[in-house]
This record gives structure tokens, C-alpha cells and sequence, in this order.
């Protein structure tokens, strides 16, 4: 078979399976720092008071909630706990945290962030496929303290979907590593980062995530992105995306994580090549 479209669609399965095998890997996502029974207690039984006041204004029925409840058993038995709670919850948490943060905006990971990817120098590009589709796209910049000190040395992690929307890790026919790196400035804090522009990201629709969108009338759809981690010893690790103007979805991303601050506009430099900068502000730790 040629290298078409519809024989390497990754599964909702597969991916949920590989973003709870990536999330389980990464213990540091677990710690229980500032937890205590009180907080516990505050914060589900708050939940659990939402839900209350949702049956109550909506007049839930038994039916309704057994269908609920299915709903959610499928969605363990899919794995797509981390698919489900980036793209519904993970928002929320963004917002209340990002209010203590200076520097750069952040938003959400998502589910197919994964660690230990290859280090690249300043000057790069992402590893990829020799055939690998979609428009060029260099992304450069620099790294700096909220004071405008360069940071040399810092990490520019970058993940991002290939030119049909799909993530190496979380698609099978996808190679290991596939436009993921992580980028090393320079002496001066820059980065260059060659890639190919990427497609606009579809929930997966076979599985029970897609199953609720398809019911509740919502479209499956995230604008095209591009994930990015910025480190720097000694300052807080900004999680982020970058989101392309004039992109379709932009206003309506069914993850809720675009910011007007994060749109990027690249422009074509007469040789097919489209080139933006973006810098990242990093404060203290
Ligand atoms: C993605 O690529 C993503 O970024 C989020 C938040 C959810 C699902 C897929
Ligand atoms: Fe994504």
C-alpha cells in the first residue's frame, strides 16, 4: 500500500493507550505536595456539590445518569482519561494558575507531551521524515528573564502535529521522535527552529470522547499548534502553545486554550519558506 491517508489513522484506543502509558511514566506529575484531609475534602466536596445543582437546574433522570455512567466506564476502558480531562478540564486549571505567572502566557500540555526527546543545538531542525510533508516553517527567538536578560542554555522543548494532524508516539505509522526536540539555546539565548507547519488536530472521533462531541452537537476540532515547554535553571518552566493567525478554529478550539497573546503569523520569505519569531519570558523560580 502507498503512503495514503487511511490505513494509518491512529485508533482513539491506541492514542488513549499511549497517552496513559506517557502520563503514568512521568512521576513527578504525582506529587501530593500541599495535600491534606481538609483540602480534599474542600475541593470534591465542592465538586460533588456542582454536579448536585447540575441535576437539580437540568432535571437529570435515571436513564440519564446510567448513560453517564456508561460513558465514563468507556472512557477508562478506552484510556482516554488524559485525552478527555486535557481537552475539558485541563483549561480551568491553566487559567487559575497562569494568574500567578509573569513572563510569557501559558496554556494547556495536552495528553502527547513526551520527556527525553533529542537535544538539539541552537540552529536546528526537528527530526522528520525525508518525505516529510507540509509548508516549511522556521520558528526563532529568544529566551530571556522578565527583565530582558538573555538565557543562555535554556531548553526550548517542541512538540507539534505533522501536516495531517498526527503525533509521533500517539499514530503507529508515525516514526519514534517524529518533529519532537528539545532545543539548547545559544550564548545569547537564541534559538532557530526549522520544522513544517502543522495541520489543525482532530479529536480522535471512534472513540468515547469523540462519541460525546458527535452528541452534544460540538465539532472535534483544535486549531493548528505548536506545543512548547520553555526551561531555564533557576526559573519557572513555562508550558505553552503557539497558534497561527487566521487559522480556522482559532475562535472556537474545543480544548479552550488559545490566547490572543500565543498567535503567531508567519510570513512566506519568497522561497516557500514561512518565518516568524517569538520570544519567551521566564521569571525566578
Ligand atoms: C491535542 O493535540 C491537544 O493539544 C490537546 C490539548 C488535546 C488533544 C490533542
Ligand atoms: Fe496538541
Amino acid at each position: 500500500m502507498t503512503a495514503t491517508h487511511e490505513h494509518h489513522s491512529p485508533t482513539a484506543a491506541g492514542s488513549g493507550a499511549s497517552a496513559t502509558a506517557a502520563f503514568k511514566e512521568s512521576s513527578t506529575r504525582r506529587s501530593t505536595a500541599g495535600s491534606s484531609p481538609e483540602r480534599v475534602a474542600g475541593i470534591v466536596g465542592d465538586i460533588l456539590k456542582a454536579i448536585d445543582d447540575v441535576v437539580h437546574r437540568h432535571d437529570v433522570t435515571y436513564p440519564e445518569y446510567q448513560a453517564a455512567k456508561a460513558w465514563l466506564m468507556s472512557v477508562g476502558e478506552g484510556g482516554e482519561w488524559p485525552l478527555v480531562l486535557d481537552v475539558f478540564v485541563e483549561h480551568f486549571v491553566e487559567d487559575q494558575v497562569s494568574r500567578s505567572q509573569h513572563g510569557t502566557k501559558g496554556s494547556i500540555e495536552g495528553p502527547y507531551y513526551l520527556p527525553g526527546q533529542a537535544k538539539l543545538s541552537a540552529e536546528c531542525t526537528l527530526p522528520m521524515r525525508p518525505d516529510e510533508k507540509g509548508t516549511p516553517l522556521v520558528l526563532s527567538g529568544q529566551v530571556r528573564d522578565v527583565d530582558g536578560n538573555p538565557l543562555p542554555g535554556a531548553e526550548v522543548d517542541i512538540w507539534h502535529a505533522d501536516d495531517e494532524g498526527y503525533y509521533a508516539g500517539f499514530a503507529p505509522h508515525l516514526p519514534d521522535g517524529n518533529l519532537r526536540g528539545v532545543v539548547v539555546t545559544d550564548d545569547h539565548g537564541r534559538f532557530a527552529i526549522r520544522t513544517v507547519q502543522p495541520a489543525p488536530y482532530q479529536i480522535p472521533h471512534d472513540g468515547p470522547t469523540g462519541a460525546l462531541l458527535e452528541s452534544a452537537g460540538w465539532h472535534p476540532w483544535r486549531p493548528a499548534h505548536i506545543h512548547l515547554m520553555v526551561r531555564a535553571d533557576g526559573h519557572r518552566t513555562i508550558t505553552t502553545q503557539l497558534y497561527f493567525e487566521a487559522g480556522e478554529y482559532l475562535d472556537s478550539d474545543v480544548a479552550a486554550a488559545t490566547k490572543p497573546e500565543l498567535v503567531i503569523a508567519p510570513a512566506d520569505d519568497g522561497a516557500g519558506v514561512r518565518r516568524v519569531t517569538y520570544d519567551f519570558e521566564l521569571e525566578k523560580d
